[in-house]
């Protein structure tokens, strides 16, 4: 087995924003890098979920980087919300401006990768065998990367195309005429159930939980907007660093029960009429107070039942957990569907699926007939592409057993046992719960930093200490604790998939705390770490 690049600084798994921006900082600051991507293209989500209706539900003038003033004034979105496709070319158009893809290896997945600790370098291997030596090893392997499968008996005698939004075909899917199953109403079933079932002949929702959906109210972006955005980008970018999740909304900072009711309906009825997440800020503890959060969801449901014409369909579709306990979905008509006379809601709460045979459904009530079925059931998150790798530290040890009861960082940066390997938006920091283009870009800085620091000092080595660790731990469960969402099962904690460790896995105290702690960190001489 011949060495690929002996000279390299560093490894980067993945080529996702995370990737894209970590080639270009490495660069900067004279490390040699290359990013080896398991995909045909570059782009990460953007790439994989090609699914009909993807797109972002953060203003896509958020949705961006921010590291380059002039890539930020050249490019133009088209839409409030960018589709799928549009993002995949601001990601192809960020690697050709910046001239990243020769730093980048296509069609290769990383399947383990070893710190050998006679030298101090990270041996890592693809699927085919190859094997690179590299000093640090960054995974930027994403945090919604893994698409998830459930296990349905007799899958294998379904004659139909089975098709995962996770994973979706290059090619044009077409439903045209055809019976479709539809398993999973979380953001990406949200998303594209409207579209298959305008193209489909029938379609019929197999629902377990029913979800929060506010309507996206999406739109072509105004030229007026966006050159008033383009002026102020600078100041709009630094404002949205101080909001809790990196997205420049409105939160209102009273609480939802010191107002009275009626005054609350018209703050509710504005928020939804404008549409996206910023619903959620609506007021300050609708995200962490039960009492508070029944006022938000009881408008919620109100809405379904105004909006869904059947009354049983409409009941089927009240959530019963509370409002942001799961993530929040944001749509297109996805209640609306319903009224369509091809589409039909099943609850597998009451008649859960037993079976496929070759062209139906058997639910414990009966058969659906079905020529194509759509799994919109999500990811194995935060911590199933690191899980995949088989990652061995020091002693031998693995990732995987080392995390079999949850995952351990150290400000969701390092693990203590694996030297020089870093994780970005990794488990234990912000992450899933932000504008992830804003937690990347602070992640990839808080990276590239330590790193030049060390290549000034002559530094080779540098771990997360136990102890720091072990506190950085408790830390994330008790700002975790403090928000519905930890209670609530999803795949925030691990919940989605079963035997995963359910652990809360997002710091949820906001991006201005934890960077503040991150910049802390760093400037007491990395404290928590031991660097050698
Ligand atoms: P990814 O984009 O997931 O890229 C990781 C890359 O690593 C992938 O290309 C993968 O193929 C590669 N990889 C993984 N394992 C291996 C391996 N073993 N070997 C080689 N390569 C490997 N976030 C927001 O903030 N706002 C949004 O509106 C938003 N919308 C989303 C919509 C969808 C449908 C999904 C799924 C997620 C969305 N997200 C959103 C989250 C989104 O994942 C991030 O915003 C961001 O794109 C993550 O970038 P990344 O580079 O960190 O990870
Ligand atoms: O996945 P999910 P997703 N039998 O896990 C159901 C981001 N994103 O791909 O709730 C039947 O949320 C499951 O049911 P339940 C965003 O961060 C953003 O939709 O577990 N059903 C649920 O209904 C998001 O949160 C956008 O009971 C099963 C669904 O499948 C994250 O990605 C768009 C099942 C999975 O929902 C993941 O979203 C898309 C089973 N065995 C994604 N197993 C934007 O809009 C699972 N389900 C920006």
């Amino acid at each position: 087995m011949t060495v690929k690049q002996p000279d390299l600084d560093v490894l980067i798994v993945g080529a996702g924003f995370s990737g894209l921006y970590l080639i270009h900082k490495l660069r900067q600051i004279g490390l040699s890098c290359l990013a080896l991507e398991a995909g045909e293209g570059i782009g990460g989500t953007w790439y994989w979920n090609r699914y009909p209706g993807a797109r972002c539900d953060v203003p896509s003038f958020q949705y961006s980087f921010s590291f380059d003033k002039d890539l930020e004034q050249e490019w133009e979105w088209s839409e409030r919300y960018a589709p799928q496709p549009e993002i995949l070319d601001y990601a192809e158009h960020v690697a050709e401006r910046f001239d990243l893809k020769r730093s980048i290896k296509l069609s290769t997945k990383v399947v383990s990768a070893t710190f050998e600790e006679q030298n101090n370098t990270w041996s890592t291997t693809t699927e085919s065998g190859d094997q690179y030596a590299s000093r640090f090893v960054v995974f930027a392997t994403g945090c919604l990367s893994v698409p998830f499968a459930p296990t349905i008996n007799g899958l294998e005698n379904f004659s139909g195309p089975v098709y995962h939004t996770g994973k979706w075909p290059h090619e044009q899917v077409s439903f045209e005429g055809l019976k479709v199953g539809f398993v999973g109403t979380g953001s990406s079933g949200i998303q594209s159930l409207p579209i298959v079932a305008k193209e489909a002949a029938e379609v019929t929702v197999f629902q377990r939980t029913a979800n929060y959906s506010v309507p996206a109210h999406n739109s072509k972006a105004n030229p007026e907007v966006s050159k008033q955005t383009k002026a102020n980008y600078p100041e709009l970018r630094e404002l949205a660093k101080t909001t809790l999740s990196g997205v420049l909304t409105y939160p209102n900072t009273q609480s939802a029960l010191e107002v009275p009711e009626e005054e609350r309906t018209t703050v509710y009825e504005e928020r939804w009429a404008d549409g996206g997440l910023p619903f959620l800020g609506a007021y300050s503890d609708i995200m962490t107070d039960l009492q508070a959060n029944e006022t938000a969801s009881e408008f919620f449901k109100n809405k379904i039942r105004g909006i869904v014409k059947d009354p049983a369909t409409a009941e089927l579709l009240c959530p019963k957990f509370p409002l942001g306990g799961k993530r929040m979905c944001v749509d297109t008509d996805f209640y609306q569907t319903f009224n369509r006379n091809n589409v039909t809601l099943i609850s597998l709460k009451e008649e859960p699926i037993e079976c496929l045979s070759s062209n139906a459904v058997h639910t414990t009530n009966r058969a659906i007939e079905c020529d194509a079925l759509v799994l919109a059931t999500g990811f194995d998150a935060m911590t199933g592409a690191l899980n995949a790798i088989e990652i061995k530290g020091k002693d031998g040890q693995t990732l995987k057993d080392q995390w079999a009861s949850g995952p351990q960082t150290y400000l969701g940066l390092m693990v203590n046992g694996f030297p020089n390997l870093f994780t970005v938006t990794g488990p234990g920091s912000p992450s899933v719960f932000t504008n992830m283009l804003m937690a990347i870009e602070q992640h990839v800085d808080w990276i590239t930093d330590c790193l030049e620091q060390m290549k000034t000092k002559g530094q080779t080595l540098i771990e997360a200490k136990q102890a720091t660790q072990d506190e950085w731990g408790q830390e994330v469960q008790r700002a975790g604790n403090q928000f519905l969402r930890s209670e609530t099962d999803s795949w925030y904690n691990g919940a989605n998939i079963e035997g995963k460790a359910q652990v809360f896995m997002p710091y949820m105290a906001g991006l201005p705390a934890y960077r503040a702690i991150c910049d802390e960190v760093a400037s007491e001489n990395y404290r928590g770490f031991s660097i050698t």
